[in-house]
């Protein structure tokens, strides 16, 4: 008894005399990663390490990131994709921290096979060096003795577009962050599919083979945050784009307690939203992208649009737009679509132009710069070479207070889709032969135009509001952009007081959401995290996620965002 207290005593004396260790988080000068050893981020969430993809060649080493804490190896991030390092059969390789604050990647021979860029950092002094943490987010970082950040994975992505990440263009450079595939599902090196924001434009987002676009996403409609809600996870992705003086860029969080979850860009490329699902250790696929033929480049040829709307079958739906016909019926109609339409009637530059909502714009279009919707339409009509015109107020300002997104196109309409009403869908004003003053077709008037009146007066409507709600807000905007994002990235709570408050969406009245949700009842909350309660209802037909921040009556505001999956309404 006394021998073992004794014993027991001794063990904590010795544990007191050790010196404190250092956090196994981080890398600091002088203690170089092996390539047995791992470091984990605080919290247990990723890893860093070495790592062999292929049994074949187990001699071939990766630098890179995986989750830790599932049981399945999930590569985030890689750092020499070009040049995997080699594990001798004598010694192997490692990662160290330089005084100078860069990391470097040696090989089994000693060779330096990658490293960092960090330039002018200061000289470390005794008491404290630079160090290379990995944070719980799976972002690599490299801490200046100072604390400030010098380098960072999330800068430098591989295929993996984790929460908090931004893949964004800066406009003086037009450089960004791109994901970049992987070659083969064992293989790291650069495979020839990235995805990223066009430089060009600023406006779009492509997913290339090489130089050739794949997928492209529509010209940002202005909208800042979308939500989705997954039934199956009872998870919300917040999903968020954020254009301000120095660059445009998109970003995503999750709410808390959701599973893993990540966008991917697979060496087939595809672009997944992929979500770990616990219980049958797999990760499940919640979206992907392209889904269809549909979604392809210009699947439908020029002037032709795909029905993304329409029930998905092995061969979508090519349509003309109205006033164009199948350049080749035969091919049209065995499914071949490639050559698009041609005009049923030649246009001459009095013709007018005819509304088309719900479209995802065409892509080969020149923005023209702060333009209100009339001087936008009066560019376009007054070019005999302008073919169709769409326009937006952006919610956000690009520079000097420009909300102005006139886009006008000569050329051919290449890669538009029908998309349905909503925040990523635009209308678009096509010139046609054969228009009266109004916009209708002359012969077949009735048919086309009510649907398009209606829908018209609907987006007016809608746009109205939210545009008389923002106008009022517009001078402190550039801060509430950034709070939101600070805000989401860090997954804290919106609670009162927080500006995301001031961004408001009407559309529902409290008493219907209380309602629809039996006031609030536990059988309806699918979910709970540090922003509030979360409900399942139907409004309007539409099935919705109610989102609660505390309990306080029936003040407060209403807001909802809407993706084309999905809507979402926080109270
Ligand atoms: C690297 O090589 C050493 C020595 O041959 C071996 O012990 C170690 O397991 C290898 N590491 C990996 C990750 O294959
Ligand atoms: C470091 O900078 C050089 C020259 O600017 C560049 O060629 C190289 O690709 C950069 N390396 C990394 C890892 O960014
Ligand atoms: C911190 O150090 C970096 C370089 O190591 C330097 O560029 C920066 O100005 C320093 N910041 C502060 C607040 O001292
Ligand atoms: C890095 O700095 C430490 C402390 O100043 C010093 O002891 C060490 O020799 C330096 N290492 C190199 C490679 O310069
Ligand atoms: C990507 O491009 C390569 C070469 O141009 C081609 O062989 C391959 O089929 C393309 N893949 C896809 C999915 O477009
Ligand atoms: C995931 O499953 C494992 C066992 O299969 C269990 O121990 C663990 O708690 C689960 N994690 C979560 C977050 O449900
Ligand atoms: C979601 O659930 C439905 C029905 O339970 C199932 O058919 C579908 O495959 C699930 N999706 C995912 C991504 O797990
Ligand atoms: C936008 O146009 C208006 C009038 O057409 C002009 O007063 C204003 O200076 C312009 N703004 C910019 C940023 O060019
Ligand atoms: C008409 O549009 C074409 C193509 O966009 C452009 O090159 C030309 O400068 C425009 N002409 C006028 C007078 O704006
Ligand atoms: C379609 C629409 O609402 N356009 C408005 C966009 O904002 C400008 C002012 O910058 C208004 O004049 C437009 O009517």
């Amino acid at each position: 008894m006394d021998q073992s207290a004794a014993a027991f005593a001794s063990i904590v004396v010795l544990l007191l005399l050790l010196p404190p260790c250092a956090p196994d988080d981080r890398l600091v000068p002088g203690k170089p990663l092996s390539a047995a050893a791992t470091i984990i981020s605080d919290g247990g969430v990723f890893a860093l390490g070495f790592f062999s993809p292929s049994n074949s060649t187990p001699e071939k080493m990766y630098l890179g990131i995986w989750y830790n804490d599932i049981p399945r190896r999930t590569v985030v991030w890689v750092a020499d994709q070009e040049t995997p390092v080699t594990n001798g059969t004598s010694s192997a390789p490692t990662l160290s921290l330089t005084n100078s604050s860069n990391l470097v990647l040696s090989d089994a021979d000693g060779h330096v096979r990658w490293t960092t860029n960090v330039t002018g950092a200061d000289s470390p002094t005794a008491a404290a060096g630079p160090a290379a943490v990995l944070l719980n987010t799976g972002n690599l970082v490299i801490r200046s003795p100072n604390g400030t950040t010098l380098w960072q994975s999330f800068e430098h992505p591989t295929d993996s577009f984790l929460p908090g990440m931004k893949i964004r263009i800066t406009y003086r450079t037009r450089a960004g962050e791109r994901l970049v595939s992987w070659k083969g599902p064992d293989d790291p090196s650069r495979g020839s599919f990235t995805y990223g924001g066009d430089p060009d434009t600023f406006l779009q987002v492509f997913l290339l083979n090489g130089t050739r676009p794949v997928n492209r996403n529509g010209p940002w409609t202005g909208y800042m945050v979308s939500s989705q809600y997954q039934a199956n996870t009872s998870d919300i992705i917040y999903f968020a784009i954020v254009n301000n003086d120095e660059e445009i860029y998109m970003t995503f969080s999750v709410s808390d307690g959701s599973p893993h979850t990540r966008y991917v860009l697979t060496y087939a490329g595809k672009y997944q939203l992929q979500s770990w699902d616990n219980s049958s250790s797999a990760w499940a696929v919640l979206g992907e992208w392209p889904t269809w033929d549909c979604n392809l480049y210009g699947y439908c040829g020029p002037y032709g649009y795909c029905d993304d709307t329409a029930a998905k079958e092995a061969v979508p739906t090519c349509k003309c737009l109205a006033g164009f016909e199948p350049a080749s019926t035969e091919e049209w109609n065995s499914g071949r679509f490639s050559r698009g339409c041609r005009r049923k009637e030649a246009v001459q530059c009095g013709d007018r132009f005819l509304a088309v909502p719900g479209m995802k714009s065409p892509d080969k279009f020149v923005l023209v710069a702060n333009r209100t919707f009339d001087a936008c339409a009066a560019e376009c009509s007054s070019n005999c070479s302008c073919v169709a015109y769409a326009y937006a107020n952006l919610s956000s300002s690009r520079a000097k207070g420009d909300m102005t997104r006139c886009l006008v196109w000569s050329g051919e309409l290449i890669d538009t889709e029908k998309v349905g009403e909503g925040l990523g869908s635009d209308t678009i004003y096509v010139r046609l032969a054969g228009l009266d003053a109004g916009g209708r077709t002359k012969s077949n008037a009735v048919k086309i135009v009510l649907p398009v009146l209606a829908s018209c007066i609907l987006i007016i409507l809608c746009i109205s509001i939210v545009w008389l709600k923002i106008k009022g807000k517009k001078r402190n905007r550039e801060k509430y952009r950034k709070q939101i994002l600070d805000g989401m990235s860090t997954s804290e709570e919106i609670g009162e007081g927080n500006p995301v408050h001031d961004l408001e969406f009407p559309f529902v009245r409290f008493e219907d959401i209380a309602l629809a949700t039996h006031d609030f009842s536990e059988a309806y909350k699918i979910g709970q995290g540090g922003f509030g309660k979360v409900y399942k209802a139907m409004l309007g037909g539409q099935e919705v996620a109610v989102k609660r921040h505390g309990t306080c009556g029936r003040k407060g505001r209403l807001r909802i965002w809407q993706t084309h999956q999905s809507w979402i309404v926080a109270y």
